[in-house]
């Protein structure tokens, strides 16, 4: 087995045992490794977080795991983080972008990663947290002359949420002041086209091509 393979198994198997010491060693040995951070978090940990959740949905798991998953998930993730490398601010500022889950959601790994990584990018990054409005969303946008709405769902009864966020702005007669990206667990493309989302991507490093794109700086 390859030592790159090795740590990912690590990083999923820390994640699967609620460890959250083998975790952090796991993420340390990766970016000493010079294993890609971004391939850690989404092959390693959460690998062992989808694990987690098939087990919660098979009832073989209870909310307490998805908890401690959850913890050891978002400690190793700072420590892997700090692995991904920053563009230069001053050569390559790009938009700026609100981030959030959409209301009635706490999930907020996934939302985190995406800023983190959208802040990494150069976008000037404002995150609104998680369960947000759809109000908040549309106010943050607005007061902060955002480019870009980024909008979190993990879950199939907070998807309509996003859809909601985009019929408000029309209603509003300002849909096209923005872009609107989408994502999480259970959002697809086909989702994203069928609500008339801009974009649409599968994890943060895709978010963030789809957000240069959806700039016009891509
Ligand atoms: C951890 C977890 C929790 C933690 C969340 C902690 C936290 N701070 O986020 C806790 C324990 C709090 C939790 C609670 C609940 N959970 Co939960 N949870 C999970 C679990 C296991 C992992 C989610 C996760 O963090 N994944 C890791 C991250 C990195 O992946 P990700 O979120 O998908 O994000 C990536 C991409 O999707 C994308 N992305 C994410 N956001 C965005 C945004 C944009 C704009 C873009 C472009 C991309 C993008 O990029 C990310 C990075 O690559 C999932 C199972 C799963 N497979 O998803 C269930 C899951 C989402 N939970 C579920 C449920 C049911 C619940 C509860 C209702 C349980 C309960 N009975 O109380 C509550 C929800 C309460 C609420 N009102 O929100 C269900 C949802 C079912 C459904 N399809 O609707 C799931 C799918 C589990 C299951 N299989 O049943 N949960």
């Amino acid at each position: 087995m390859s030592v790159r393979t090795d740590i990912l198994d690590k990083l999923m198997n820390a994640v699967l045992q609620f460890d959250e010491k083998a975790a952090i060693e796991a993420a340390e040995e990766a970016l000493e490794a010079g294993v890609d951070p971004l391939e850690a978090i989404d092959k390693g940990l959460r690998r062992g977080i989808a694990v987690v959740g098939e087990k919660f949905e098979q009832g073989e798991m209870f909310l307490p795991h998805l908890v401690m998953a959850a913890d050891v998930m978002t400690a190793a993730s700072k420590v892997l983080e700090k692995g991904i490398p920053k563009e230069k601010l001053s050569e390559t500022q790009q938009g700026i972008v609100v981030v959030g889950t959409v209301k009635d959601d706490i999930h907020d790994i996934g939302k985190n990663l995406v800023a983190g990584l959208l802040k990494a990018n150069s976008f000037q990054v404002h995150d609104l947290g998680r369960d947000v409005p759809i109000s908040r969303f549309i106010e943050s946008a607005e007061n902060l002359n955002a480019e870009l709405i980024a909008v979190s769902s993990l879950m199939t009864v907070t998807m309509p949420g996003q859809r909601q966020l985009i019929e408000d702005l029309k209603e509003l007669g300002i849909r096209d002041k923005f872009k609107v990206l989408v994502g999480g667990g259970p959002v697809t493309e086909d989702w994203a086209r069928e609500i008339g989302a801009d974009g649409y991507a599968a994890n943060a490093s895709e978010a963030v091509k789809v957000a240069k794109r959806l700039v016009g700086r891509g």
